[in-house]
């Protein structure tokens, strides 16, 4: 399933129709942070933890940022190996091969496909968080934000924005000098944040994630917050967010696919193109023309 959903092919709509229905009780973690801080390590040191627990585990590695990431493929099943011959431990990578509704719909139909199929932990991990084309935010409950000590990692997590969307803080790399100053400096930002939107107060944790040391008490962390959600009544307004997130996303890709093969068959489409070739149409009218002789629905309908 999830090749056919990489590779856009048309009969997996049907089938994760079929799955859907089966998919919803999962936890879903999101581990993001600047590339090399130690993200893949980390989370096969978590997948440890949550298999002490005896928790079926899913991992998604996803790479928003390059089209060709052969390189990072190899890098995360290499990292994570220890756990390959384990049943209960599924790992994948998904590189953004031109999927048409782009990564968050094909991570979005990947977790469906992982949650039907019995996993209770899906990690998904990513550099870089809250870009519009693949906003983690919408697809986990619990989001991780990995930094390592020194060079203003801390200061870099806050311009690209993603300070806001954490759950847990973690220092990975912490045998190194200024670990502590990294976590000091993160949790005055912590403290600085805006309004946050539920009464989490958000972790920060040191962890060696080579060594293990420091990764329990990060696992500890998110079950937490896990409860956390489901204690406070967060669970079901995530899951409405994740599903209209995911509804917007399936919207634009069926719309254009729609479009594109009204657009192939269509004469006066044709004409239209060759009006713009011709300098006798302009292509903000054109495009206007189009859309507005597609648009079926009416006021209020
Ligand atoms: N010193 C030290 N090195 C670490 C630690 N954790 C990971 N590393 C090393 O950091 C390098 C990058 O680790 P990865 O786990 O691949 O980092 P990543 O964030 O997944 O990298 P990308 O997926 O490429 O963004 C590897 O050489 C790891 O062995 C740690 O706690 N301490
Ligand atoms: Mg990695």
């Amino acid at each position: 399933m999830i090749r056919l959903i990489e590779d856009n092919d048309p009969t997996s709509f049907e089938k994760l129709k079929l799955l859907y229905p089966h998919a919803s009780n999962a936890f879903i973690i999101g581990i993001t942070g600047s590339p090399g801080v130690g993200k893949s390590t980390l989370i096969d040191a978590l997948i440890t933890q949550f298999r002490e627990l005896d928790k079926k585990v899913a991992i998604l590695a996803v790479d928003p940022s390059s089209p060709f990431s052969g390189g990072a493929i190899l890098g995360d099943r290499i990292r994570m190996q220890r756990h390959a011959t384990d049943e209960k431990v599924f790992i994948r990578s998904m590189a953004s091969r031109g999927q048409k509704g782009g990564l968050s719909r094909a991570t979005k139909d990947a977790v469906v496909v992982f949650s039907a199929m019995g996993y209770e932990i899906i990690i998904i991990e990513t550099v870089g968080a809250g870009q519009a084309e693949f906003d983690i935010a919408n697809i986990a409950h619990s989001i991780g934000i990995v930094t390592s000590p020194g060079a203003g990692d801390g200061i870099q997590a806050v311009k690209a924005g993603i300070l806001e969307t954490g759950d847990i803080f973690i220092v990975n790399k912490s045998d190194k000098l200024d670990a502590d100053a990294s976590v000091h400096q993160l949790n005055m930002m912590i403290e600085m944040r805006k309004s946050s939107k539920t009464n989490w107060k958000a972790q920060v944790l040191k962890t060696i994630a080579q060594n293990g040391t420091g990764v329990k008490e990060v696992a500890d962390a998110f079950l937490s917050h896990f409860d956390f959600m489901k204690n406070n009544n967060l669970i079901d307004q995530k899951r409405n967010a994740m599903e209209k997130s995911y509804f917007n996303s399936l919207l634009k890709d069926l719309i254009l696919e729609k479009l594109f093969l009204y657009m192939k068959n269509s004469e006066a489409c044709k004409k239209i193109e060759k009006e713009i070739q011709s300098g006798s149409m302009d292509p903000l009218s054109a495009a206007e023309f189009l859309v507005n002789k597609l648009i079926v629905f009416k006021n209020n309908e």
